[in-house]
């Protein structure tokens, strides 16, 4: 019994299309600047919202309707929902999932139990991926639902807890890698503090740090050679996270020699959260060499929190995009749409328009990225703009030929700086508006 019968593969139309289960813009076998759509995002569905997500909020238990599932959080209703996942993401068309280990198999009563669980629902999950093809983009651990993870996991107070963690995201790996897994997230959940007189920080830090080098350790012993992830976000659950933002996340990479080993997986709702915009994000983790993977969705910037809510907005794929092809794309990372229907959209078929829109969104944000690339429009402003390095006293100091001194000698004789030019941000916000 499929599991949404009224849905046929999701095909692509092209624009005029009013078929609301058709693609737009997403046609998968589209070549973009060498590259096909399919290649270009590595569209991932994550396990936890699409097939977990029930709607529930601070107010009110879940709305959604899913109707495959059973009255028990057992293992067989696992298995079930694996197939129904898989039906799910054959009909959209997306080449990855993503998955915390507790989305996809329930906690029994002791650890070994736990473990059975998983292997039991690894075994479905790994037959689904050689039937469709459709791969792990990454695996992760939940180390924030269980209450022993309620003073943070890595850097919990209770070693114990530590420890637990460490027994935990071992596993993780062993399964990731058995589902051959292109990657590895470590999202902070509960590690940072709510309030600074009972948190020993310096220690906290240390803590995480030797646990993301064990799990580095334990990948290479076990020969897992998929990517290590570190996913930013400033706030929620605690109120300062140790994992703030790009930057904040690299220096704590940098200090604790992890850099060779792990990149960033960056969030739209994150970026905003941190008061910052999903390009700044993308642009200052790539300059430094560490974007890895994004985790797509958006905020609702009236609401404020990390509502994870599917992307529309053409601007921000269009910059999403811009910032992707600038620094030579995303893989092995993808496109992970780290998002969830709304509370009041409740039916099984508001996951296939959720995501339809999603991808119709970045391809056209693709599209639109690719025209003002080929027109070199942002190119030659920005070349213009910069153009005072290109030669004379710029290009030396570039090159390092000038210090204080010689610069002091060279204002005395030139007497005052070549007048500045105008920033034009009217102007070019103008043109862009030109191509969306
Ligand atoms: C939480 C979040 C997580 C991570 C994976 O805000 O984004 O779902 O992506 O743990
Ligand atoms: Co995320």
């Amino acid at each position: 019994m499929p599991a949404f019968p009224e849905v046929e593969k999701i095909v692509y139309e092209g624009p005029e299309s009013r078929n609301p289960l058709a693609f737009r813009h997403y046609n998968p076998e589209e070549i973009v600047e060498g590259l096909s759509m399919r290649d270009h995002f590595r569209f991932s569905v994550a396990y936890w919202h699409t097939f977990r997500g029930g709607g529930a909020d601070p107010f009110g238990p879940p709305t959604a309707q899913r109707p495959w599932e059973g009255p028990e959080d057992n293992v067989e209703n696992a298995v079930n929902r694996v197939s129904v996942a898989f039906e799910f993401m054959e009909k959209l068309g997306v080449g990855f999932y993503c998955f915390h280990d507790r989305d996809v198999a329930p906690e029994g009563s002791s650890l070994a139990e736990t473990n059975r669980n998983l292997d039991t629902v690894v075994a479905a999950l790994k037959g689904e991926q050689q039937r469709t093809g459709i791969q792990l983009l990454w695996g992760t651990a939940n180390l924030f639902s269980n209450p022993r993870y309620v003073h943070g996991a890595a850097t919990s107070c209770n070693a114990d807890a530590f420890a637990f963690a460490a027994a935990q995201v071992k596993k993780a790996l062993e399964v990731t890698k058995e589902l051959g897994g292109s990657g590895y997230t470590f999202w902070g959940g509960r590690e940072g503090y709510q309030n600074l007189w009972n948190t020993d920080l310096k220690r906290e830090l240390d803590h995480l740090a030797r646990f993301m080098h064990m799990a580095v350790d334990y990948a290479k012993e076990i020969g897992f050679t998929g990517q290590f992830y570190f996913e930013p976000k400033p706030k929620e659950p605690t109120k300062h996270q140790y994992d703030y933002d790009a930057a904040n996340c690299i220096n704590f990479l940098r200090s604790y020699g992890l850099t060779d080993h792990i990149k960033l997986n960056i969030e739209t709702n994150h970026a905003t959260l941190a008061g910052h915009t999903m390009q700044h994000e993308l642009e200052y983790a790539a300059s430094q060499g560490f974007l890895g993977s994004i985790d797509a969705n958006t905020g609702d910037l009236l609401l404020g929190w990390d509502t994870d809510q599917f992307p529309t907005d053409i601007y921000l794929t269009t910059q999403c995009m811009l910032a992707l092809m600038k620094y030579g794309g995303l893989a092995p990372g993808g496109v992970n749409f780290d998002a969830k229907v709304r509370r009041e959209s409740f039916e099984p078929l508001d996951l296939f328009y959720a995501h339809i829109g999603g991808m119709d969104a970045f391809a056209r944000g693709l599209k639109i990225a690719a025209a003002i690339r080929a027109d070199g429009v942002l190119d030659k402003m920005l070349k213009e703009r910069y153009g005072s390095w290109d030669s004379g006293i710029g290009a030396e100091i570039e090159a390092g030929q000038h210090g204080f001194a010689s610069l002091e000698k060279y204002m005395l004789e030139k007497g005052d700086i070549t007048p500045n030019t105008s920033g034009r941000q009217e102007l070019i916000e103008n043109i862009i508006n030109t191509y969306v």
